[in-house]
């Protein structure tokens, strides 16, 4: 087997003063935070798209990515090299995930059956290295989005035949991702969505859908998948408007169909940031209704309308993500997965090192920050107390739904002048900062 990275070694931790671009700064993998290793904690996936398959081009241009196995190989002795690409890769990064579209790891044939007959090859393959490497599964998914078959979408198909190979394409992905120990399946709506109302039947789309995602759950349960089933919000792109438009609209479509016991969600910070809301606001709001799944770690450019995928260096946004999660218990069986490429003048093989280096900095920094804001019960003690009038006396009242709104006119016509509390917005945001210049 050869060498995909020569010039590049184990990255090691090298401390914050270390000067070496492929070392780690703050990622100590073993360093133990809380009752959790870093590693533990922060559970890093890399994703194949970007990371192998992606080329660098745009709509103005063409791939500039070297990649030393883009050699001029036949599709299935492509897919083999960039396999074994990809482990010397997590190796070498010391990433102990992965997550992968079914037709990233092997290429399409003529038909759905020799399409799946590659991905079987691939599959073995993959085992043989994953066995070899020790290196896991994260998450699979099926690409329901890049074939022109999918030009109506997928599930959302005006389409029955669609339906039917997309079902087909995600029974397999399934017993793929079994095969593979998979920990996670993800549903990302590629083209669930809608261009325009004038064509669309929303009301049957979204029936649709549930259909489809309760066939999932029953092949699951048949086949004996135990992964956590994720869907991951998007608002837009590629369609206008994406049917998973953010966490609350998923929460509202899941219990619409009896789907809620079965899903959680993956959430992706630059998805969050397009549907108008912070990175912190979907997890936040993942989380207090028991959906905090996993995360796509990257994240988007203030300036720019769309979906940039940019690896995360924003620390103020990755201790606010980490605060989330430590709130959650953890994100596990769920990882923070870089669903994130390099730029596209960043096309050199060790870019993609100096990428996750940097995000797994970014985020092992937000880590031992967001540990110690709550270890200290920084935002917590001011959040009991700001809430504090919902614990006794009238509030503890109306919390345990013994009020009518005739016993609030009786309290509010006795009630003196009203009394409230600063909210001190300036001052949690300098304690933040404070914490995060040194911890
Ligand atoms: C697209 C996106 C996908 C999903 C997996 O915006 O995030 O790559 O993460 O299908
Ligand atoms: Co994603």
């Amino acid at each position: 087997m050869s060498e995909f990275f020569p010039e590049v070694t184990k990255i090691k931790y090298e401390g914050k003063d270390s000067k070496n671009p492929l070392s780690f700064k703050y990622y100590n993998p073993d360093e133990v935070v809380g009752n959790k290793t870093m590693k533990e904690h922060l559970r890093f996936a890399v994703c194949y798209w970007h990371t192998l398959t992606g080329g660098g081009t745009d709509p103005f241009g063409a791939a500039t990515m070297i990649r030393p196995w883009k050699a001029d190989l036949a599709p299935m002795d492509l897919a083999k090299v960039r396999a074994e690409a990809c482990f010397e890769f997590l190796t070498k990064l010391g990433v102990q995930y992965f997550c992968f579209h079914d037709r990233d790891i092997a290429p399409e044939g003529d038909n759905l059956f020799e399409t799946n007959k590659n991905l079987d090859i691939m599959v073995d393959f993959i085992k043989s290295l994953m066995k070899k490497t020790g290196i896991e599964l994260l998450w699979g998914t099926a690409n329901l989005f890049n074939h022109p078959r999918f030009v109506h979408g997928a599930a959302t198909s005006c389409n029955a035949e669609v339906f039917a190979y997309a079902g087909a394409q995600v029974k397999k992905a399934l017993e793929v991702t079994k095969e593979l120990g998979g920990q996670n399946y993800v549903f990302w709506g590629g083209r669930e969505g809608y261009e325009t109302l004038l064509n669309t039947d929303i009301g049957l789309e979204l029936d649709n859908l549930a259909r489809f995602l309760q066939l999932a759950v029953d092949y699951a349960k048949e086949i004996g998948f135990r992964g956590q089933f994720l869907i991951e919000p998007k608002p837009m792109e590629p369609t206008k408007h994406q049917y998973d438009f953010d966490v609350a609209t998923v929460l509202g479509f899941l219990a619409k169909y009896n789907l809620t016991p079965y899903f959680k969600m993956n959430i992706e910070a630059n998805h969050a940031t397009l549907a108008g809301h912070t990175f912190q606001h979907e997890l936040h709001v993942a989380r207090v209704n028991g959906v905090l799944g996993s995360v796509d770690a990257n994240q988007g450019d203030e300036l720019l309308g769309w979906d940039t995928d940019q690896f995360p260096t924003n620390i103020y946004s990755t201790t606010l993500a980490m605060y989330e999660i430590l709130k959650n218990g953890g994100i596990a069986p769920g990882g923070l997965n870089f669903d994130a490429k390099v730029r596209r003048a960043s096309f050199e093989p060790s870019d993609l090192f100096i990428a996750h280096i940097a995000g797994m900095d970014a985020f092992a920094k937000g880590l031992k920050v967001a540990y110690k804001l709550l270890e200290d019960r920084v935002l917590e003690n001011f959040i009991e107390e700001r809430y504090s009038s919902f614990r006794e006396g009238l509030g503890k009242q109306i919390v345990e739904g013994k009020v009518t709104l005739q016993d609030l006119e009786e309290y509010a016509l006795k009630q003196g002048p009203i009394r409230n509390k600063s909210g001190r917005q300036e001052l949690l945001e300098m304690i933040v900062n404070q914490y995060i210049l040194e911890v």
